[in-house]
């Protein structure tokens, strides 16, 4: 439990590890400046951008060419890959960093994987035909989200009778698909989605229990970096929401999620260390 297969690397996970988003897509609600314009790739600017990233203290980067936003439209595998590929070549060749690919296609999986991509963040769980054959013929970990619905309805009326039974259950499941298709149990992170078919509420109990998916016995991954539910406690947009933010990743590593998914990877390695210490009582 306290290493992840990631290929040929393994990733400490006796510690919160921080993985930066690094979105490719041309309506990324993310970052200011755009990394994507026009159909072109902003290579240099991407490996600009990911190199602060992994200066600050990111040990993985997630580089993801579509859009999961609420109604956003499906991109067609030809663009996603054509955003995707040229950035994890460019970053494996010039960066020492754990490279993850967020995609739900088996295409992109293998070829991401021949390129030195170590993670594959799939927020469709493997669910798509082929991904999980694609994945067990890389030795890439992989991370397992939960989503209620597609990115297009998902968000138009979650409902569940108990939100951590259900997606706990939903994971247990996908993990278990995992293990009877040959992947190892050392490769596998697991994920409630947060945002993804959830209300606040769903949200708000999801981080304040996430000890429940405990029992699943595997690494877990946090995604609220400037997420709605922030929004909606705050009443703050997304560029306004990096306190909220780092106020979800101190609640996250004090529970000791192994990994934060975040935007503002310098503020976030700054909380993530404050609560180590505490957690040790100890400086680390
Ligand atoms: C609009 C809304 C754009 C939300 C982008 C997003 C997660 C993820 C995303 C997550 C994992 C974002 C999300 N969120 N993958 N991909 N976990 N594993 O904030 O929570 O980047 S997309």
């Amino acid at each position: 439990m306290c290493k992840l297969k990631c290929g040929d690397r393994f990733l400490d996970l006796s510690q919160t590890q921080v993985m930066g988003i690094l979105n490719v897509t041309p309506d990324s609600f993310s970052d200011g400046g755009k990394l994507y314009t026009g159909s072109k790739l902003l290579l240099d600017e991407i490996l600009v951008r990911a190199e602060a990233m992994v200066r600050e203290g990111a040990s993985i980067l997630d580089v993801g060419g579509e859009s999961t936003r609420p109604g956003a439209k499906p991109v067609g595998l030809q663009e996603e890959l054509d955003r995707v590929l040229p950035v994890v070549e460019k970053i494996a060749s010039e960066l020492d960093v754990i490279i993850s690919v967020d995609s739900s296609a088996p295409k992109l999986m293998r070829e991401s994987a021949k390129l030195g991509a170590g993670m594959i963040n799939d927020v469709r769980a493997l669910g798509r035909e082929g991904a999980i054959d694609a994945v067990r013929e890389t030795d890439l970990a992989v991370c397992l989200m939960h989503m209620q619905g597609n990115p297009a309805n998902m968000q138009e009326r979650p409902e569940y009778s108990d939100v951590l039974d259900e997606v706990c259950d939903f994971l247990s499941h996908r993990v278990d698909d995992c293990l009877q298709n040959g992947i190892l149990k050392e490769r596998i992170v697991l994920d409630p989605g947060f945002g993804f078919g959830k209300t606040v509420e769903h949200n708000l109990r999801l981080l304040n229990r996430i000890d429940y998916f405990r029992s699943l016995e595997l690494p877990l991954l946090v995604g609220t970096s400037r997420k709605s539910m922030i929004g909606a406690v705050l009443g703050r947009e997304i560029d306004q929401r990096l306190a909220g933010s780092l106020a979800t990743i101190a609640i996250a590593a004090m529970k000791r999620a192994e990994i934060v998914r975040v935007h503002d990877v310098a503020e976030t390695m700054d909380v993530v260390k404050m609560v180590q210490a505490v957690n040790a009582e100890a400086l680390v």
